[in-house]
């Protein structure tokens, strides 16, 4: 008999653990401890997932399967997978461990070390949910200095022939159709209401679990309308094709206060849980774009993001673990300010994004890259804290993904294998894209003095203690060409100004 272990993030009935499932066989869910606590997760991600994985064992037990599934106050749970394994062998004494390989490097090599410890065979299987393997991804990345999304994306599209015409050329003529996205909200705007799923028992029972154990941890429980189904996460995928995808492309880049969904899909935590498929999705998307129900620049532009953006990611992490983690390029080492656990700032770009964080577990790529990103890369806050912090509030974060977007997107902190250049811009990028600057006490138009944004310092001053790093940079050229017209006497006021507004930030009233 097999014992099979299924992850908190694998529950996709497809998952190669359980391709050759026998009725004999048994397979092991655990809630555990460690897994819930190595970061603090937000009380959302944990009830997201504690639910789904009781519903997928449920769906499992239904279909006549033998499930040993732990709960995480079963009197006996140990509090860790390997534990857990333990237990579940000796009580039913397999011939064989198959297991699907994690999305983090840390549990993978966990499992390299259970045949050892248990005298079993233990079999790591590849995760074919993701759309390029292991193996492609680093036959494409050989040899190359730097990494660029755009091209691995182009073979993407290539060999699963989405958007493609039948000579091989991509829809539309272009296999970007960027120039066309990224407007700046509109005055007038309406977004349609998102779906708010009924909470089944188990939800209902996973929540008083979720606020018993892990109330203390940052970020609100309730309400909460998640997806805890394959079923209902179909039910949310379905609503952003037919009313929100057409609009996704044009305000992908928007930010609004008080709008921390605009036309994003929310998917990320049902495809990186399992409860979607990649592929799926993207065919979908492209049959929304076939039958004329949203335009090729919003269909290209989300299909990017999974079929691209989303698989280089993973790449990128396997790729360069487990040295990855440990990089500081800009040598970063500010202490993680308050204001991103929910202590008050006068930003209020800042203050809405941690808000929005809070309240859902989300928020949009935007906003966790230029906002809270862009302020941590510019202010040189301690890189490990920062990604401690993406990994813990967002539901759908696992370091596969969480990693390379805020190491290398954000903080730039694998030197560029990820990013051309730093993503960093001063309040007037926040200004032109969002209208959070109008609900500011701060005036993003100034650069000294206590009202000035203090993106604007932090941003000349980035530029300036990292001019040997970036000067030579071509995509960079402009912006030090600017820096380079200021008076000596306005580049060192500017610099000064910096230095009082870390001040402030570390006295807690910035
Ligand atoms: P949409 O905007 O609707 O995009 C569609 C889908 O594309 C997403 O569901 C997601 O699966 C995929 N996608 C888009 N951008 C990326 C990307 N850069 N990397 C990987 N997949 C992408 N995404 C996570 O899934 N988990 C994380 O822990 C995570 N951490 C991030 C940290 C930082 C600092 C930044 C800048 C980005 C991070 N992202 C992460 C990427 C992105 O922000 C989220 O995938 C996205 O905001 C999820 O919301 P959505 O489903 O509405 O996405
Ligand atoms: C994120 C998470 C949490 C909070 N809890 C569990 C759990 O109790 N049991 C489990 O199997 N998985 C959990 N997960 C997901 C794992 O952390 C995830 O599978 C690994 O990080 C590998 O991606
Ligand atoms: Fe953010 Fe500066 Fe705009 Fe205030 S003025 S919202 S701090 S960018």
């Amino acid at each position: 008999m097999t014992l099979r272990f299924i992850l908190g993030d694998q529950l996709s009935t497809s998952i190669s653990s359980l391709s050759d499932l026998e009725g004999n066989d048994i397979i092991l869910m655990a809630e555990v401890m460690e897994e819930a606590t190595y970061v603090p997760h937000h009380p959302k991600k944990i009830a997201f997932l504690f639910s789904a994985m009781r519903h997928f064992a449920q769906k499992l037990l239904t279909e006549g399967f033998r499930v040993q599934y732990i709960t995480l106050e079963d009197p006996h749970n140990t509090g860790s997978l390997t534990e857990e394994l333990s237990r579940a062998i000796e009580g039913f004494n397999p011939s064989r461990i198959v297991v699907t390989e994690p999305g983090e490097y840390r549990v993978l090599s966990l499992m390299k070390g259970w045949s050892q410890r248990f005298g079993l065979p233990v079999e790591i299987r590849s995760d074919d949910r993701f759309l390029a393997t292991h193996k492609e991804f680093d036959e494409w990345a050989k040899g190359k200095s730097q990494l660029r999304m755009e091209y691995f994306y182009r073979e993407m599209r290539k060999k699963y022939s989405i958007l493609i015409e039948k000579d091989g050329t991509p829809i539309g003529g272009r296999w970007n159709f960027d120039k066309e996205n990224r407007k700046p909200p509109p005055k007038t705007l309406k977004v349609p209401k998102r779906l708010s799923h009924k909470k089944s028992p188990i939800v209902q029972e996973v929540l008083a679990l979720v606020r018993r154990r892990f109330g203390h941890h940052f970020g609100n429980l309730e309400p909460f309308h998640y997806a805890v189904t394959a079923e209902q996460a179909n039910l949310e995928l379905e609503q952003f094709l037919n009313e929100i995808l057409p609009f996704f492309g044009d305000y992908q880049d928007a930010m609004v206060a008080g709008e921390p969904y605009l036309f994003h899909s929310l998917l990320s935590s049902y495809l990186n849980a399992g409860l979607l498929l990649p592929l799926d999705v993207c065919r979908k998307a492209e049959a929304a774009y076939q039958a004329g129900k949203a335009p090729l620049n919003a269909v290209e532009g989300f299909i990017r993001q999974i079929l691209g953006w989303r698989e280089f990611i993973r790449g990128v992490y396997w790729l360069h673990m487990p040295h990855y983690g440990e990089q500081n390029y800009l040598q970063a080492t500010r202490p993680l300010p308050a204001f991103f656990w929910g202590a008050p700032t006068n930003m209020f770009c800042v203050a809405e994004v941690v808000r929005h964080t809070q309240e859902h577990a989300y928020s949009h790529h935007i906003q966790r890259l230029m906002i809270t990103g862009n302020f941590a890369l510019l202010a040189g806050l301690e890189v490990k804290a920062v990604q401690e912090w993406y990994l813990a509030v967002y539901s759908d974060a696992y370091e596969w993904v969480e990693m390379p977007n805020t190491l290398g997107m954000a903080l730039y902190g694998d030197g560029g294998l990820v990013a051309s250049k730093p993503y960093a811009a001063s309040g007037n990028y926040i200004q032109r894209m969002s209208n959070f600057c109008s609900h500011c006490s701060y005036n993003p138009n100034e650069v000294l003095g206590e009202q000035a944004c203090p993106f604007n310092a932090l941003y000349w001053d980035f530029l300036a203690r990292h001019e040997t790093r970036f000067r030579a940079n071509q995509r960079m050229r402009y912006m030090y060409a600017v820096w380079d017209k200021f008076s000596g006497e306005k580049q060192n006021a500017i610099r000064a100004e910096a230095r009082k507004v870390l001040q402030r930030m570390a006295n807690g009233n910035l």
